[in-house]
């Protein structure tokens, strides 16, 4: 089976609908026909100060999030980064082989510490994405299911990998995005040309999937819409509407065009409405199940050490042969 392999970062209490529909939910659908490994990225998520308690907290709460969207822990590997040392370690190798132009390139991380301010952004921050590049490489995944802003990462990845193949001796897959065009980039309520996130939107802007459920409504009740009162899927005229149109058909899995036909002459109101119910119906089952595992912390330290075993086979097998072609003397 073709292996995948993505990850998230235990940076907030609940994931959101840009994270969700962006890239969960594949997680959830391509562990039938794969061989998946899924990661709660702390590592990454200590780029910006984090409060240690907190981080562990959110580290379980994300793998209980994980578990109630769908995740199987039979058929897929969920493993805390942090506890396979292969990560950070494969990472300083290929920032050896990561110019320094070509890492500032990163428009994420130009917009992170534009946001930041002068100065203020960490080195972690900056080499972001190569230690990416490694938690990605180290599995020799086939895809990696992500959102659109991953892109560029990606190809970060697969320059990096293919740079050690020709300079040592072929090792690495170089993996393909896994990148869903309807869902690559899920919009702020509030201002719906911005990617849904948890460091820029403003609260009215996210919809966090572990919200309360009547918050969560109104704010889909109150998203920004465009002029007029057509319900009509056009990113460049209405992107506030095509947005929403997007949440309703993920959801519920029916046609766009169906849901245009369904809404002709039925203006804005009554379209937020339903999506409304659609997303509390949605988020109330998830959200009880997420809390009950949350209980549950054996059974859940249970799942992210049988997530760590798989990773590890696979990470030492990865770094041995990585560490021999770079020329590092094995210990006797
Ligand atoms: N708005 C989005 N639309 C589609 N996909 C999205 N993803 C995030 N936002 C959207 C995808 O979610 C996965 C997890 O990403 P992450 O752990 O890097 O989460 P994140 O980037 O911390 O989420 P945010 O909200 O985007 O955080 P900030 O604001 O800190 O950058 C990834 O596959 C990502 O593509």
């Amino acid at each position: 089976r073709p292996r995948v392999l993505s990850g998230i970062q235990p940076t907030a209490d609940s994931f959101h609908f840009g994270n969700y529909l962006g890239a969960l939910r594949q997680w959830v659908d391509l562990q039938r026909e794969h061989q998946p490994f899924f990661f709660i990225a702390d590592l990454h998520a200590i780029t910006v100060e984090q409060d240690p308690a907190v981080l562990r907290e959110r580290t379980l709460r994300a793998a209980a999030q994980l578990l109630a969207m769908g995740i199987d822990p039979a058929r897929s590997a969920i493993f805390v980064q942090s506890q396979i040392p292969q990560h950070a370690q494969l990472s300083w190798v290929l920032q050896c082989l990561t110019g320094f132009g070509e890492a500032r390139r990163m428009t994420q991380f130009k917009d992170k510490s534009a946001k930041a301010g002068e100065g203020a952004a960490s080195v972690g921050l900056f080499t972001y994405p190569i230690l990416q590049a490694a938690d990605i490489l180290l599995y020799r995944p086939h895809y990696v299911p992500v959102g659109e802003d991953q892109r560029q990462h990606l190809e970060l990845t697969r320059d990096l990998a293919q740079r050690f193949n020709s300079r040592y001796k072929k090792t690495f897959r170089l993996p393909e995005p896994y990148i869903l065009k309807s869902t690559a980039k899920i919009t702020d309520l509030q201002d719906p040309t911005s990617k849904m996130s948890k460091s820029a939107s403003s609260p009215s802007g996210i919809v966090e999937l572990l919200d309360d459920p009547k918050v969560s409504a109104k704010k889909i009740r109150s998203a920004v819409t465009d002029s007029g009162s057509e319900v009509r899927f056009d990113p460049e005229e209405k992107p506030g509407i095509s947005n929403l149109l997007t949440i309703y058909s993920s959801l519920t899995d029916r046609s766009i065009a169906g849901l245009e036909e369904e809404y002709a002459g039925r203006g804005y109101g009554d379209f937020k409405k339903d999506l409304a119910e659609v997303v509390v119906e949605f988020v109330t089952p998830f959200r009880d199940r997420t809390l009950e595992l949350l209980e549950d912390q054996k059974q859940l330290s249970s799942v992210l050490e049988q997530g760590r075993q798989v990773a590890t086979e696979v990470a030492e097998a990865t770094l041995r042969d990585v560490w021999q072609r770079v020329g590092f003397v094995a210990p006797a």
